[in-house]
């Protein structure tokens, strides 16, 4: 559930509560950006018609991109996308077997036709999923373009301030 009152935005997503060491990071990043969110465990094989409610409703609830993170067969941003018009943004978990390579494979290999926007294993992934979801919403949003050219304003801040790596 979002901490933040207002009607969400994005859905994060994720096939276990084990992707949540992952996917914090995503909804760290879209608590930093003051974006309306909520959070949800969905899992493509063990509650199968909750995902497909999910994302059956997801456009009329105002939402207008889901993060969906998962591992190793990670059909989950896979079958949203099939079911819903709103962007998925597949983020692989890394899983124990493969490091995430089986992860990455399941999401990025989708057939022409159903896009899933894939990402870097990880926390990354989860890390720019999120920032990838502020820039998609900033036209709409004014603060939320703010909120993001102010981060990355920091971020270019912190490398040009700290250029010897001595130091
Ligand atoms: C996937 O299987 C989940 O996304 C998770 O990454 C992986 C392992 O799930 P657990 O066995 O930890 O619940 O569905």
């Amino acid at each position: 559930m979002s901490a933040n009152p207002q009607s969400p935005l994005v859905g994060v997503v994720m096939g276990s509560r084990s992707d949540w060491e992952t996917m914090q990071h995503a909804v760290q990043k879209l608590e930093a950006l003051g974006i309306a969110h909520e959070v949800r465990v969905v899992s493509a094989h063990r509650t199968p018609d909750v995902l497909f409610d999910y994302a059956a409703s997801a456009q009329q609830r105002g939402l207008r991109a889901i993060i969906a993170g998962a591992g190793g067969a990670a059909h989950l941003p896979g079958m949203l996308a099939a079911k819903t018009a709103v962007p998925v943004l597949g983020v692989p978990v890394q899983s124990r077997a493969l490091n995430g390579l089986d992860s990455l494979l399941s999401i990025v290999q989708m057939p022409g036709g159903v896009p899933v926007a894939t990402f870097a294993i990880g926390q990354a992934g989860a890390t720019n999923a999120a920032l990838f979801a502020a820039a998609m919403l900033a036209d709409g949003h004014a603060e939320i373009g703010q909120a993001l050219a102010e981060f990355r304003q920091r971020q270019t801040d912190e490398v040009a301030g700290n250029d010897d790596p001595r130091r």
